[in-house]
């Protein structure tokens, strides 16, 4: 593993209606995360936010894309900041925010792996585009975009698209699917543990698989957790919860098997919205899976 960790904020919360998930990153510094990865003997620096315009300010748009020129705009700032940071040699650690930060994230560190892996750890598939999404959340289409499917002023940030392949993403924990979602997944073929796989397979079988598939042919992977993929009993402050998720267990031992592959080049958490939460679990349990991703063991 890197041993040296670019900690970057975005508050955002344009890629989705409800309020509070801006201040997610505030939170997961609050649960002491610098100092969580600090302990390990990394070198973490807090880059600290980027700037997110309020929603207040946005701009009407007639697409079924809310926010759009808004959203455009901080994945652009945020593409060329993550880029930075992998371009000095370190590891970017990105707090959301609402899920649409996955567009700019990945484009800023696809600019330089040749082929990225990507874990998608989500209850959604966030493969929707304008046509297909029932809400017109751009936190619903990042994995779309990330893939070159979607609008063109979205799919072109960073200057190129696609970002990354089919044949090298995994989504786990997916129990939440749209009719479009479900056609694009057939259609071009992508690896989806749903939550049916993780009951019959176990948690363990399930990374040993994706582990191997987003491995395969790639020169980096980027794990992309939303944490609406736990269930809500553990991680309640998320802004689109679904039942029957992923265990606090079984998320810990999926950090932990990650951390033992040592594949991870790239990091996000996103959707933590402290509004919803009860005293600041959701972000805790947050820093806990940061924990154990960069190697912390009880023994
Ligand atoms: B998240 C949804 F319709 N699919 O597109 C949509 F159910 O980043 C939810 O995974 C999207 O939290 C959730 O609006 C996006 C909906
Ligand atoms: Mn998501
Ligand atoms: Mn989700
Ligand atoms: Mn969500």
């Amino acid at each position: 593993m890197n041993r040296n960790i670019c900690i970057l904020g975005v508050p955002m919360d344009l890629g989705q209606g409800r309020r509070g998930v801006d201040m997610g990153p505030s939170a997961i510094r609050y649960a002491q995360v610098k100092e969580r990865l600090g302990k390990l003997g990394y070198d973490v620096q807090d880059l600290g936010d980027i700037p997110v315009p309020s929603i207040e300010e946005r701009t009407a748009n007639e697409l079924n894309l809310k926010c759009l020129n808004e959203v455009v705009q901080v994945n652009q700032v945020l593409a060329e900041r993550v880029s930075e940071i992998v371009g000095g040699g370190r590891f970017p650690l990105v707090l959301g925010g609402d899920h649409s930060i996955a567009i700019g994230t990945i484009a800023g560190v696809a600019k330089h792996v040749q082929r990225l892996g990507v874990i998608w750890y989500d209850a959604h598939g966030d493969l929707n585009t304008g046509e297909t999404s029932p809400s017109g959340n751009i936190h619903g289409m990042s994995l779309a975009v990330s893939l070159g499917i979607g609008h063109e002023k979205l799919t072109g940030i960073g200057g190129y698209a696609p970002k990354i392949r089919p044949e090298n993403v995994v989504i786990i924990g997916a129990r939440q699917l749209d009719e479009g979602e479900k056609l694009l997944i057939r259609e071009i073929g992508l690896k989806v543990y749903t939550m049916h796989e993780v009951d019959r397979l176990g948690m363990t079988r399930v990374m040993e698989e994706a582990i191997s598939h987003v491995t395969q042919g790639t020169d980096g992977v980027h794990l992309s957790l939303d944490l609406d993929g736990l269930d809500p009993h553990d991680a309640p402050g998320v802004g689109t919860p679904v039942t029957g998720g992923l265990t606090y267990r079984e998320s810990h031992l999926a950090m932990e098997m990650l951390a033992e592959a040592e594949i991870i080049t790239s990091a996000e958490f996103v959707e933590v919205n402290p509004i919803l939460d009860h005293s600041n679990k959701t972000a805790k349990v947050a820093v806990a899976f940061m924990g154990s991703l960069f190697g912390e063991k009880l023994l």
